[in-house]
């Protein structure tokens, strides 16, 4: 009774401003956010969906474990990064939470480091969410629904992406209800492997562009996972490269000769990178914006942890915030670099790491601000 009442005046409430009732989930999870101030020099990692299990089979997060462990022993930890796991984190869908804390032990402990480097936070997501109700939980006192970091006046908003879907659910057929409903219930009896990517590409587009749509209008940069699926929305490769050539065809003439042969010489990679964007067509750097005909770069996925080849994550570093790519040296990778396709080893662990898109976040704010 309380709650269809407190629901009906925060609708009438919303319906009066710009926001429409269609992000009330949204609005109450940009309010109730646990407030993070970032200055120039935070560092922070963020990651999702790992979907530990108890080390079997069926434990989608064991074949990159090792990997997981050595960036975070290895990297984030030494380099003073904060830490935010944003969401399925546990899969207690498919294990319980005793099988999952013993196989993974040492994660927990590694976790909980990083609270000495600045912060670390876990938002729940429906794999893990659970977990509000299970009081002897080692992570319980990091545990939130949402994180909001303010960065000077601006706001970034980290939270599963889940929340959408409560959205979309309100408003789909009664058939996929009913798919949804044998995928929640049966297939996690039958033991279906990779159940946690369920979704299809077109739900994924639309749990996306509604959080995109949300974003702009608030006039904010959300940070997600749930769907898998990493995104950086920032200019195309090709035009990226064609800005740059333009900036240094324009301050050529204005530099000494030492300056001069060096932007020439940068001037002639740049032209290879170019050229190679358009033989290899649109997969490799024509797409602009996925939503628009201009990119709006508010929504980022940090991707998940249970890829074949590999892992994606988001890297906010000072004013930088970037989409990395961490794999075993030996295979092949999976992605190609939108900016710089220089690997990073990390020593002689045999795993790697390559920027795949990096922007200021000045930048990012000033797109949605003039653009959205
Ligand atoms: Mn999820």
């Amino acid at each position: 009774m309380f709650g269809l009442h407190a629901m009906g005046l925060c609708f009438g409430v919303n319906s009066t401003s710009h926001h429409t009732k269609k992000h009330f989930h949204l609005d109450r999870l940009l309010n109730t956010a646990k407030p993070i101030y970032l200055n120039h020099s935070s560092k922070v990692l963020i990651l999702s969906d790992l979907h530990m299990g108890n080390g079997g089979r069926l434990d989608e997060f064991r074949q990159n474990s090792e990997l997981v462990k050595a960036m975070l022993e290895k990297y984030y930890l030494p380099e003073k990064y904060s830490l935010v796991l944003n969401g399925d984190i546990e899969e207690l869908f498919k294990f319980s939470l005793e099988s999952i804390v013993s196989e993974w032990k040492d994660f927990y402990d590694l976790f909980l480091e990083f609270e000495k480097n600045g912060f670390f936070w876990k938002t729940w997501g429906n794999h893990d969410a659970a977990l509000l109700d299970m009081r002897e939980y080692r992570l319980a006192s990091s545990l939130v629904e949402s994180v909001k970091f303010h960065y000077e006046d601006e706001t970034i908003l980290l939270f599963h992406g889940h929340q959408a879907a409560l959205v979309l659910w309100q408003t789909c057929s009664i058939l996929s209800r009913a798919v949804i409903f044998f995928l929640r219930y049966f297939a996690k009896p039958l033991g279906i492997r990779n159940f946690s990517v369920a979704y299809n590409s077109r739900q994924r587009f639309a749990i996306e562009q509604l959080i995109y749509e949300f974003s702009n209008q608030s006039k904010i940069v959300s940070i997600i996972g749930h769907t898998h699926r990493p995104l950086f929305e920032s200019l195309s490769k090709a035009d990226f490269l064609n800005y740059r050539i333009e900036e240094l065809c324009r301050s050529y003439r204005a530099g000494d000769s030492e300056k001069r042969s060096a932007i020439k010489q940068t001037i002639i990679e740049l032209k290879i990178e170019l050229d190679n964007c358009y033989k290899k067509g649109k997969i490799s750097g024509l797409r602009s914006g996925i939503y628009n005909n201009i990119t709006i770069p508010s929504v980022f996925n940090s991707g998940c942890t249970i890829g074949k080849r590999g892992i994606t994550a988001i890297e906010i570093e000072g004013s930088t915030i970037r989409l990395v790519y961490w794999y075993n040296g030996k295979q092949n990778r999976k992605f190609i670099s939108e900016r710089d396709n220089r690997p990073m080893e990390l020593g002689l662990t045999g795993f790697s790491r390559i920027v795949l898109n990096e922007d200021s976040l000045d930048y990012v704010f000033s797109r949605l601000h003039l653009l959205a």
